[in-house]
């Protein structure tokens, strides 16, 4: 009997989804060690908070293979990539990332709706909504950035963000 209840195509891009959650964790990890570096903890500790909270992510969907009888496969991770350059960039950097991965959560909700499967559509709209929250996130950190001078932003200011 097949207890299987995630299709082929739709169980291997939301495995992809985990690798691509494990991904933004491990960019979020690189740009708080370069943070940190340079003197700017409470930068540090928020993309650190992130990385964790991208892990939880990578977990809510192996849990959900899981629960649907399909099989969860373990990827290599890709490395995170340069360091930013600035703390300008660092957000411009955490923004588009966010874009991206809303970008990959919708081809999903898109793959669930084509499909019909309605528990998949169900469980993605947690990440469709979390996504508004994330990329608002990164919004006030570039607002912030802006209103601290940019890329002309003084290092006290800076550590006092
Ligand atoms: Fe930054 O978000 Fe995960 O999904």
């Amino acid at each position: 009997m097949e207890t299987n209840r995630l299709s082929p195509s739709l169980a291997q891009a939301l495995n992809d989804q985990m690798t691509k959650e494990a991904h933004a964790s491990q960019i979020y990890l690189s740009y708080g060690a370069w943070a940190d570096a340079r003197g700017y903890d409470g930068i540090a500790n928020f993309l650190f908070r992130h990385a964790q909270e991208e892990r939880n992510h990578m977990m809510k969907i192996l849990e959900y293979i899981l629960e649907r009888g399909a099989r969860v496969k373990v990827a290599a991770i890709p490395a995170p990539g340069a360091d930013p350059t600035s703390v300008q960039d660092c957000f411009e950097k955490v923004f588009k990332q966010e874009i991206d991965n809303t970008k990959a959560i919708y081809t999903l909700v898109k793959m669930s709706l084509t499909e019909e499967d309605w528990a998949s559509w169900n469980f993605l709209q947690w990440f469709v909504k979390e996504q508004v929250e994330e990329e608002t996130l990164a919004l006030n950190l570039l607002d912030k950035i802006k209103i601290a001078g940019g890329e002309k932003a003084k290092d006290d200011v800076l550590y006092t963000l």
